[in-house]
């Protein structure tokens, strides 16, 4: 009797996870959906039942879950993460609340597997994931020195409150979720300014890719851009290896891998662009040229989905993976 939670299930990245449960035919005995109180009581079709999501409160994320997987915020992974967990609960959290906890995985499946310290597990942030699974073949070929991401982010990472201002400045309204408006327009701006000038969201893409890639000594810097595009992030990755490399060698890098699609033939126009990742599984990448300016340096254009491969196949592939090590070891 496998018993499964999403929480955030009536948010933008949860309706992405109950089509990823359709798709990785994730197989639980009871599935249960959980929101604020705001959404509570709206029904949701699932794999073929209609399920009324409920609310998630102290005394209901009391009950005993095998997985919960969840995408409301931090405050929300703050308070119910540790209440599922210690129940007995393996969670799998998409918020950036325990993704730099020492004793929190955060995984890529495609890059790394999880130690379990604790029974939560952290997905990572949608720029970074696209990011380093575009590094990790490099990684293996070449070795890393030091990675520059400058980021083009679709408005979809900002949940249906960027999509509302990217369609309303259309229309010349006033924008609700960012500073400035968004149509016709580019932010340097994405999540809260630090003390030193960052972003928390490049913060994040330089934390978190070291972690991953688990490479602490590995030389990041981020600049994160809003775009106005709907959805799919872009990254332009400036990458400098251990070692020399010609371009064709780091093209071959990145053939043969399925979740992988390299998308390099600029003399006929070919190159990944946002509206080609969208609802597609695998990250594009492209342009891949050579940076004079430095040693052993290349630049990469990279795109995908962030809220498949960003956000909720990630989290569903893990679960997934989780479900998957558990049954074998209960043979
Ligand atoms: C954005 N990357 O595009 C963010 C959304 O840390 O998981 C995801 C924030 C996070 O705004």
């Amino acid at each position: 009797m496998v018993k499964v939670a999403i929480v955030g299930a009536t948010g933008v990245v949860g309706s992405k996870m109950i089509e990823m449960f359709e798709q990785y035919e994730i197989e639980a005995d009871e599935l249960v959906l959980f929101s604020s109180p705001r959404s509570a009581g709206k029904k949701i079709e699932v794999m073929g039942q209609t399920l009324t999501v409920t609310e998630l409160n102290e005394e209901s994320a009391q009950e005993a879950f095998d997985y919960v997987v969840m995408s409301a915020g931090g405050s929300t992974s703050k308070q119910f993460a540790p209440i599922f967990e210690e129940n007995g609960a393996i969670v799998i959290d998409n918020s950036s609340q325990w993704r730099m906890h020492e004793d929190i995985d955060l995984i890529v499946p495609e890059i790394n597997t999880p130690k379990l310290d604790r029974g939560i597990i952290a997905n990572p942030n949608c720029s970074t994931i696209q990011s380093v699974v575009a590094l990790q073949p490099l990684k293996e070929r070449f070795g890393l020195k030091r990675v520059h991401y400058t980021t083009y982010q679709a408005v979809s990472g900002s949940g249906a409150g960027g999509l509302r201002d990217l369609e309303a400045g259309a229309k010349g309204e006033a924008p609700t979720t960012y500073p400035h408006p968004i149509h016709d327009n580019v932010l340097p701006h994405i999540d809260v300014f630090m003390e030193d000038g960052y972003t928390k969201e490049e913060i994040k893409m330089m934390d978190e890719t070291k972690k991953i890639l688990d490479q602490p000594d590995l030389r990041v810097t981020a600049t994160c851009v809003r775009v106005p595009v709907s959805n799919s992030h872009s990254v332009h990755i400036n990458v400098t290896l251990d070692q020399d490399a010609s371009v064709e060698a780091v093209r071959e890098a990145f053939k043969n891998i399925s979740h992988i699609k390299l998308v390099d033939d600029p003399a006929n126009n070919v190159y990944p662009t946002p509206l080609d990742s969208t609802g597609k599984p695998e990250v594009s990448v492209g342009r891949i040229r050579k940076d004079d300016s430095l040693e052993n340096t290349f630049h990469i254009w990279c795109t995908a989905d962030n809220l498949l491969k960003g956000a909720a196949q990630n989290t569903v592939q893990i679960l997934k993976m989780m479900m998957e090590t558990e049954r074998v070891h209960n043979e």
